[in-house]
């Protein structure tokens, strides 16, 4: 790994303008932490191109003299994959400048977004075509196409769209040397042997940069009803979601899991929210149901399918939003946990998969075993329980020292590593691996995988200028 030369700095400050290039401390300072605040690092320079021929031209002269790059979208990223080491070698490449839809084309259901369109830019665009993108996320004000690419992306629309592998239809990205790869063209057939575009998404900007991504679109929505349901625990969950998917499989988009401890962080943390049932359950559910265009609300059916589930004893108390303002009110809950989460205190952090119909004994077992084993810890389990994907946090004890997930995460992640393994499971089910999970990966990542990881890496980025110290282990 080398330090830009001051003759590199140049020819690219000369390349990008002064829109495209910056060393003002002031201006970089803010894309050099992390949103949890965990990683800070150092650059030597922010570079901000606006085409893709320029991202080519950094690569290329980058990887000439073999300066590692860091690219970035909105810097969301849970698990620090978008923030640079502490050396102070890399270059800041950050896409938000490619910011342009390149087309959008209701008729054939497709977007072209440049890497750094927003996700609720795109889905606004798509609105007004008649259309959807059907991957949303809590952070969508701020995470870019190109990022949730390059970490396949889940959020809460999985369950019945799946995540961003399954949406993107084609890839345009610059490789680690200065080749482009032009995949935009969305091939229903093609069979040229291994996926490059495949290869790219979940990638973390370790094989290329992803300059833009062709991605597919569904029909926009005719109407939604949103419910927020209490039960008695994860299994029952699990139960409401098999007995509502039974009478109404396809309208069911999002049902994401909410213990009473992270609502009541919610409640406590984020201004202007509010319990929506009157008896707090120790379990909630959040669900969305729509239902298309000129068809009838999808509400009747999900209130039958809510009455018929408190029969058999799966629900407790339940309530459907009674208008827009509220339906968004139940998602601001759900979306805030993280923020919320953030607010309260130190935690260690795990964004676990296991078999889905394993996940709701998993849970209440892995929780129980890691509050035994760790005194004064609390588990807040919630999130995606329909893809069998929770985010298994684990806050520490109350009045514990800020640096608790550096003295003591270490061993709980360890713990609820194990565990996940020996059911299993996976480590990331959606965040990646950036830098905080790294580790782990080279622990449990397991001998095949970890080979073939190292000799793609190796192959196309063999100087590793891409995003270095991310996602492959050494
Ligand atoms: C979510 O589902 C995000 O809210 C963030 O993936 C999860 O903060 C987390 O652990
Ligand atoms: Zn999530």
């Amino acid at each position: 790994m080398a330090y830009a030369s001051p003759a590199l700095l140049r020819k690219l400050a000369d390349l990008l303008g002064p829109k495209g290039f910056s060393t003002e401390p002031a201006e970089l300072a803010p894309w050099l932490s992390d949103w949890r605040g965990r990683y800070h690092g150092r650059a030597a320079a922010l570079l901000a191109p606006a085409r893709r021929e320029e991202v080519v031209e950094i690569v290329r002269l980058c990887a000439a003299e073999g300066v590692p790059l860091v690219p970035q979208g909105g810097n969301t990223s849970m698990v620090g994959g978008a923030t640079p080491d502490g050396s102070g070698a890399a270059l800041l490449l950050s896409l938000r400048r490619m910011n342009r839809i390149r087309s959008l084309d209701p008729e054939a259901n497709l977007a072209v977004c440049e890497a750094g369109v927003i996700l609720s830019t795109l889905h606004e665009a798509a609105l007004e075509a008649g259309r959807r993108f059907p991957l949303t996320l809590g952070a969508k004000g701020s995470a870019t196409i190109g990022g949730l690419v390059s970490t396949n992306a889940g959020g809460t629309q999985v369950l019945r769209f799946g995540n961003m592998r399954r949406l993107v239809q084609g890839i345009e990205a610059v490789l680690p040397d200065g080749s482009l790869y032009e995949g935009l063209t969305p091939l229903k057939k093609d069979n040229r042997g291994y996926d490059l575009g495949q290869l790219l998404i979940g990638a973390e900007g370790t094989l290329g940069v992803v300059t833009a991504a062709s991605l597919r679109l569904v029909s926009a929505v005719g109407s939604r009803a949103v419910a927020w349901a209490g039960v008695a625990d994860p299994l029952a969950a699990m139960g409401l979601l098999h007995h509502l998917e039974a009478t109404q499989k396809e309208a069911i988009e999002s049902f994401e899991l909410v213990p009473r401890s992270a609502l009541d962080l919610v409640l406590m943390h984020v201004p202007g929210t509010r319990s929506p049932l009157a008896t707090p359950a120790p379990w909630n559910v959040l669900i969305e149901a729509v239902s298309p265009l000129v068809a009838p609300s999808p509400e009747p059916l999900l209130y039958e399918g809510l009455r018929s589930a408190h029969e058999i004893g799966l629900v407790g108390d339940a309530t459907i939003a009674a208008n827009e303002a509220q339906a968004e009110a139940f998602w601001r809950l759900r979306d805030s946990i993280s923020e919320a989460e953030k607010k309260d205190g130190p935690a260690a952090k795990h964004d676990i998969s296991v078999a889905v119909a394993d996940m709701p004994g998993f849970l209440v077992s892995a929780a129980a075993a890691v509050e035994a084993r760790f005194a004064g810890t609390r588990v807040s389990a919630f999130g995606h329980l329909g893809d069998g994907n929770i985010h298994f946090n684990v806050r520490a004890p109350e009045g514990t020292r800020a640096d608790w997930v550096e003295m003591t995460g270490a061993e709980v992640t360890g713990f609820v590593h194990d565990l996940v393994t020996a059911a299993g499971g996976s480590i990331s089910a959606e965040h990646g691996i950036g830098q905080m999970k790294l580790a782990e990966l080279a622990r449990l990542g397991g001998a095949a995988r970890l080979g073939a990881m190292r000799a793609i890496k190796a192959a196309l980025d063999p100087k590793s200028i891409m995003n270095p110290g991310k996602l492959v282990p050494l």
